[in-house]
């Protein structure tokens, strides 16, 4: 006989990634109770290698949160970016031009403070589920079927499910085909990136334009450097020994009087880039947020950023929906959301052409890229809707 216990919560949330554990964290804050579901482990998701930097905007609110006591000790804050083609370096900075920086610390490091924090104060964050099955979405009572760690078959009742279970989550597939549309782009390349036992090169990121493939120079502490090159996505890892990227690195990053430091690469792998934006983020009583909902290329360091602004804005719709039994928050979600949406796919998609080396466009396109960058570091003005969107747009209407 089948067995099923059931729960009850008021969010019920898929994903314990940046979105849905920042989105646990602002509920806790206004006196809402949720419960978190992730199909994976607590080691795995404490374990995978993505982001690296957060906007100004996203330090403020963790150190709003009390979340903040580590990133502040081991994160790196930047006050600009180096942009290098042509031969040349250009220093592009963020606090003259905004008066904002930003912080380079590890998206996974993120995902550590968030777990131990919230597991702290006792909010619920159940893993190693499979089976999810959302339900009722269209109705007053929706509910989340799926198995636990031991197979048993559960159910969580609620008022409203968030689904922040990234790209691959069935939760966008729940809405109907015909009531969503979908924007999508893939990149002809990919990135390889590694992370090596090696001083750092350079006091800031270094975004490189080489005739060989964009390449990224960041850092995750003075002893282990963050760094990507352009690849073809398709491409085995195996075809990458270490020599062969170190000799590709240099070459993407050659410039006069200085050498990339070599070390122990201790972690490889391979993404593809796209760039997708799916229209409507609500349906009934769900609600997708972060990759759920939308994927930029990484250029522009945007991805996470954009989870966190939309569970910001869900949580103050939440908020007034409870407090005050106003519902305009709610129906206006996806339109607040992709509003900021599309400027960080436009940002991030803009970053990607103007930086990688793409063997279908013509040299008149190239050295349109090239003009482009000139543009961006020679004039104030240019320089400064770069670094704007950058640090971060505001969060506040
Ligand atoms: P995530 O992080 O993918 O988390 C989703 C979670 O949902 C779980 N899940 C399920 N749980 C239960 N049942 C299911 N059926 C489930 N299916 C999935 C997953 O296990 C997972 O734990 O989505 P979220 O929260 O929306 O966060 C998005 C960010 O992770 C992503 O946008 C960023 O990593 C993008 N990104 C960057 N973003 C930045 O803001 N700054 C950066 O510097 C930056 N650099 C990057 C990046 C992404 C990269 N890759 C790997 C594409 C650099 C790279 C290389
Ligand atoms: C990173 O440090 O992982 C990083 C930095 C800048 C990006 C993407 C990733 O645009």
């Amino acid at each position: 006989m089948l067995t099923l216990t059931a729960m009850r919560t008021q969010i019920g949330i898929i994903g314990a990634g940046p979105a849905g554990l920042f989105l646990s964290h602002l509920l806790a804050r206004i006196g809402i109770e949720c419960v978190i579901l992730e199909h994976r482990s607590r080691e795995e998701i404490e374990g995978t290698i993505r982001a690296g930097v957060l906007e100004d905007w996203v330090t403020h609110l963790m150190d709003e949160l009390g979340l903040a006591e580590r990133l502040k000790r081991e994160g790196r804050p930047d006050t600009g970016v180096t942009f290098q083609f042509s031969n040349r370096r250009h220093h592009i900075d963020f606090i003259e031009l905004t008066g904002k920086q930003i912080t380079v610390y590890a998206q996974h490091e993120v995902i550590k403070d968030l777990v131990a924090a919230r597991l702290h104060s006792g909010g619920p964050i159940v893993f190693s589920i499979s089976d999810v099955a959302l339900k009722g979405i269209d109705s007053e009572t929706p509910a989340i079927a799926y198995r636990d760690s031991g197979g048993a078959a559960q159910e969580l009742r609620c008022d409203f499910i968030v689904g922040c279970d990234g790209f691959h989550g069935p939760s966008r597939q729940a809405i109907p085909p015909d009531k969503r549309v979908e924007h999508d782009m893939v990149y002809p390349f990919g990135w390889l990136g590694i992370l090596a036992e090696a001083p750092r090169s350079w006091h800031e990121l270094i975004y490189s334009n080489h005739e060989r493939g964009f390449a990224l120079l960041s850092t995750r502490s003075p002893q282990v450097q963050r760094i990507y090159i352009q690849c073809d996505p398709h491409d085995d890892i195996a075809v990458w020994p270490d020599d062969r990227i170190w000799a590709e690195m240099q070459a993407r990053f050659a410039f006069d009087g200085w050498k990339l430091a070599e070390g122990r690469i201790f972690q490889k792998n391979i993404v593809g880039l796209r760039s997708f934006v799916c229209d409507t983020m609500r349906y009934g009583r769900l609600f997708l947020a972060g990759d759920a909902a939308h994927i930029v290329p990484p250029t522009g360091a945007k991805g996470m950023n954009l989870a966190v602004a939309d569970v910001v804005f869900l949580s103050r719709a939440l908020d007034a929906w409870y407090k005050k039994g106003n519902r305009d928050g709610l129906e206006r979600y996806p339109e607040t959301c992709l509003r900021r949406v599309w400027k960080a796919e436009r940002f991030s998609w803009y970053m990607t052409t103007m930086l990688h080396r793409n063997d279908a466009e013509s040299s008149f396109e190239r050295q349109i890229h090239l003009a482009d960058l000139d543009h961006v570091v020679s004039s104030r003005a240019a320089a400064t809707a770069l670094a704007e969107v950058y640090v971060g747009l505001p969060i506040d209407p």
